[in-house]
C-alpha cells in the first residue's frame, strides 16, 4: 500500500521536473484532519415538486448539419392512450460526450426515452462509434462538432445548433483536458493555456451564448450544469494533494494566459499542468455561482455544478504515466473508497439534468456512499463571490464578449 500510495503522489510523477519524489507529500495530506464524513452527509430535504405545464404543439423542421440527419421531430406534448398529455422530449447538449462521464450520462438520458442528446464533440467518428457501442438508439442522439479549444468553433457550434431549430432545455459543460505530465504549456487557437482555455473559457463562451436559447425554452425545468470537482476544493483531503488549486490575484488570467508577456497560469506562477486543471475546475464552479447570481431570478434557469465521484477509469488520465493509470483505480476503490464506475457517475449527472428533486439553483451536488445526493460545501476560494465576479469579467474580455 505504501508503494501504491507513493506512486500516486503527484511529486512522484514529476521526477523529470523535481529531481526526486517527495515522500512528505502523503504525510502532509494525512495530517490535514479533514473529516470525510463531512462530505458524506446527505440532504434529503430537497424534494421539490415539478410543475406540470402543458405545451402547445410545435413541429421542428428536419435539417441537416454537417452531413448528418437530425432525427425525429420532437413535439412539445405527446398524447397518451388515456388522453393525458405528457411532457415532450427534452433536448440536452452535452459537451465531451465521446467518452467517460459525458458518454455515460448521454446513454442514461437517451435510454429514458425522455431526452434527445446532442453530443457536442471534437471527434465526430470517435463519438459515432462510442454512441453505437454504448447502444444509444439513433433517434435519441445527434452529434455536432465542437472544439472547445477554439472560440471560432464554439461560435460555429452555436450557429449550427440554432439552425437545427431544436429547443435547448439543458446544457451540460462536461468536456475537459488534464495534462499532469506536461512540462511546458500548450495553447488553444486563441493562445490561452489549454486546460483553462478548454475547460473554462470555451465553456464560458458556449454557455453565455446559449443562455438565450435556454431562456427561450418552455420546458418546465431548464438547467445549465458545469461539471466541477473535489480536487479544485481545498476544503477536502483530495483538494489538498499538491499542487493545490489557487487562482491568486488572477494576474496571469488578466494578462491572457499566453505564456509570452503573461504567465500561462491564472495566479501568474510557473506552469504546472495538474494545477492548471484544478484552477480550471475552480473557474467552472465560480462561473456556475456567478450565473446563478446574475440570471437565476430573472430566467428561472437552474444553475448547478457537481462532483460525480472519482471515475478513475476514464480518458481524463490518458496523459498520466502508465504506473498511475494502473494504480489509480485500485487506490480509489480500496484506499480512498471514492471510486465510482462510469455508469454510476453517468446516472448521477443525468439526475442533475432531469431529476425533479434536483431543481435548486446555485448548488454543488455530491453523492454519499449510498449514492444519495446532497448539497456539498465548496472551498473558500471556490465560493468567493468577489473572485467569481472578477473571473467572470476577465473571461468576458478574453472571449470577446466585453
Ligand atoms: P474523459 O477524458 O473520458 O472525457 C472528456 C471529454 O472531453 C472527452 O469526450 C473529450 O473528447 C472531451 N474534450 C476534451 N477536449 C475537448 C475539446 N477541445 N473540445 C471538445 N471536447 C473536448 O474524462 P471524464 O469523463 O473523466 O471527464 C468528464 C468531466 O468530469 C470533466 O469535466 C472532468 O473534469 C470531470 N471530473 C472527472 C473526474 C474523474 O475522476 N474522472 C472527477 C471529477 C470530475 P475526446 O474524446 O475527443 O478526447
Ligand atoms: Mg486523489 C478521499 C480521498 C481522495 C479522493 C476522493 C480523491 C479523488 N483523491 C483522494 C486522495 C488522494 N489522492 C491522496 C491521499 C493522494 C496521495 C497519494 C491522491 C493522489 C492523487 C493524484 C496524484 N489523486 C489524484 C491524482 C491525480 O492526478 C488526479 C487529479 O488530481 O486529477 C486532477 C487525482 C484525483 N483524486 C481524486 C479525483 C476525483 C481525482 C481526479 C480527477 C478530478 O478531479 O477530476
Amino acid at each position: 500500500t505504501v508503494f501504491m500510495a507513493a506512486s500516486l503522489l503527484p511529486s512522484a510523477l514529476c521526477i523529470h521536473k523535481e529531481g526526486k519524489p517527495k515522500a512528505s507529500s502523503l504525510k502532509d495530506t494525512s495530517f490535514l484532519g479533514i473529516s470525510l464524513s463531512d462530505h458524506l452527509k446527505s440532504d434529503f430535504t430537497l424534494v421539490l415538486k415539478c410543475k406540470q405545464r402543458e405545451f402547445g404543439e410545435r413541429k421542428l423542421r428536419a435539417s441537416t448539419i454537417r452531413g448528418q440527419n437530425i432525427a425525429t421531430t420532437p413535439t412539445f406534448t405527446r398524447a397518451t392512450t388515456d388522453g393525458k398529455k405528457t411532457l415532450r422530449k427534452g433536448s440536452v447538449i452535452i459537451t465531451g460526450a465521446s467518452s467517460g462521464l459525458g458518454l455515460a450520462a448521454a446513454k442514461e438520458l437517451a435510454e429514458t426515452g425522455k431526452w434527445h442528446v446532442i453530443m457536442a464533440c471534437r471527434d465526430f467518428l470517435k463519438t459515432e462509434r462510442a454512441a453505437k457501442s454504448a447502444g444509444i438508439a439513433k433517434e435519441n442522439y445527434s452529434i455536432m462538432h465542437l472544439d472547445l479549444a477554439s472560440l471560432d468553433s464554439v461560435r460555429q457550434f452555436v450557429d449550427n445548433f440554432r439552425r437545427s431549430e431544436r429547443p435547448l432545455d439543458a446544457l451540460v459543460c462536461n468536456a475537459a483536458v488534464y495534462q499532469p505530465t506536461a512540462s511546458e504549456p500548450s495553447f488553444t487557437a486563441e493562445g490561452f493555456e489549454l486546460s483553462v482555455g478548454t475547460n473554462h473559457l470555451g465553456h464560458f463562451l458556449l454557455s453565455r451564448l446559449l443562455l438565450d436559447d435556454l431562456k427561450k425554452s418552455d420546458y418546465p425545468s431548464k438547467r445549465l450544469i458545469i461539471v466541477g470537482s473535489i480536487t479544485g476544493n481545498t476544503n477536502t483531503l483530495a483538494g489538498n494533494v499538491p499542487p493545490k488549486a489557487n487562482l491568486g490575484d488572477l494576474r496571469g488570467f488578466a494578462g491572457g494566459l499566453n505564456g509570452l508577456n503573461s504567465s500561462a497560469m491564472i495566479d501568474g506562477g510557473k506552469f504546472d499542468g495538474a494545477k492548471a486543471y484544478k484552477d480550471s475546475k475552480v473557474c467552472n464552479m465560480l462561473t456556475m455561482q456567478e450565473f446563478h447570481r446574475r440570471f437565476h431570478e430573472e430566467t428561472g434557469i437552474t444553475f448547478t455544478s457537481l462532483y460525480p465521484g472519482c471515475i478513475a477509469t476514464t480518458g481524463l488520465f490518458r496523459e498520466h504515466i502508465p504506473l498511475f493509470r494502473l494504480l489509480f483505480p485500485p487506490f480509489q476503490k480500496f484506499v480512498t473508497k471514492g471510486f465510482v464506475s462510469e455508469d454510476e457517475a453517468g446516472k448521477r449527472l443525468s439526475q442533475v439534468v432531469s431529476d425533479h428533486s434536483l431543481t435548486k439553483s446555485g448548488v454543488y451536488w455530491s453523492w454519499n456512499k449510498s449514492s444519495a445526493s446532497f448539497e456539498n460545501q465548496l472551498s473558500q476560494e471556490a465560493s468567493d463571490a468577489d473572485k467569481a465576479r472578477k473571473v467572470w469579467e476577465i473571461s468576458e474580455k478574453l472571449v470577446g464578449l466585453a
